[in-house]
């Protein structure tokens, strides 16, 4: 948590969730994955934490279309770390979940969610067992893969340093928290505070927050040392009753924000290796 390091901007360009009904935007097709990708990274996001979706928005963990999404992403953005879900859409098995881990080459990094919660409100629940936990890392683990480990509340950060004690997750520990999805923790500064005071110091982590609430606590993110996330997967809108035209408006804002504040923002090697992951040529 080096409050002058650079900041390493997520884009989390089009999730399970929303959809071309909240914002025409929301990227679908290979191409407007690959389009959004772009815009988010030129604007300055190092990592594009990458959901996939059929061509009708149907959210799918289908490795073939990863591997379509990420042949076209790497054609336009050719550095850039694609970080996929291992989440997918509540509802799918865990085997669905983790088919972008078995593409070839792994990615670099993949989100690993740790623990279960009440999903958006509703009837919904994101299922994430210990057991389920346990398994997904050591499937990560045996290809060399990252985690940024997920965390929508306290309970969940705790979690993950009990299989770290129990050396099912490696160091070094790079932590997203996600907040303000309802079944989760609040997105508030007292929440945030409490959240990066329970990571071991050697940890980095970024933040993501839904709706209205993105800015704000990315911004104490950035103040805190920490890094950003942002993007259409949580939020759609650039400013109150604004709707953002792309990812890459959301990124220039985060650029926007950090200048203003001080901290430069980490190219993709830069952020390679502010979290540990090996520097491309
Ligand atoms: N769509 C959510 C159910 C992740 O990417 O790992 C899970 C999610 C977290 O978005
Ligand atoms: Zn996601």
């Amino acid at each position: 948590m080096n409050p002058i390091e650079k900041l390493i901007i997520t884009a989390a360009i089009c999730g399970a969730e929303v959809t071309k009904e909240n914002n025409p935007y929301v990227p679908y097709t290979v191409e407007e994955i690959g389009k959004e990708a772009e815009f988010a990274s030129k604007a300055g996001a190092s990592i594009i934490h990458l959901h996939v979706r059929e061509d009708d928005g149907t959210p799918t963990q289908d490795k073939e279309r990863f591997e379509i999404c990420i042949e076209e992403i790497k054609k336009r953005c050719p550095n850039v770390i694609i970080l996929p879900s291992t989440g997918g859409a509540v509802g799918m098995t865990n085997e669905e979940r983790l088919q972008p881990i078995y593409l070839e080459p792994p990615p670099e990094i993949a989100t690993l969610d740790c623990g279960t919660m009440n999903w958006i409100g509703g009837d919904e629940i994101f299922v994430n067992t210990e057991n389920t936990i346990i398994h997904f890392a050591k499937e990560m683990n045996d290809r060399k893969i990252k985690y940024e480990l997920e965390c929508f509340d306290k309970g969940m950060i705790d979690t993950a340093l009990r299989l770290h004690e129990r050396g099912h997750i490696k160091d070094p520990m790079h932590f997203n928290f996600m907040l303000g999805v309802k079944g989760g923790i609040n997105a508030s500064v007292r929440d945030l505070l409490f959240l990066t005071n329970s990571i071991p110091k050697n940890s980095t982590f970024s933040v993501g927050a839904i709706g209205r609430y993105e800015f704000p606590m990315i911004t104490l993110s950035i103040i805190m040392g920490g890094h950003a996330r942002v993007g259409f997967e949580d939020n759609i809108y650039l400013s109150k009753g604004v709707l953002a035209k792309s990812n890459g408006e959301l990124v220039e804002k985060v650029v926007r924000i950090s200048k203003e504040l001080g901290r430069d923002i980490a190219t993709p090697n830069e952020a390679r290796k502010i979290i540990g992951l090996k520097v491309k040529d």
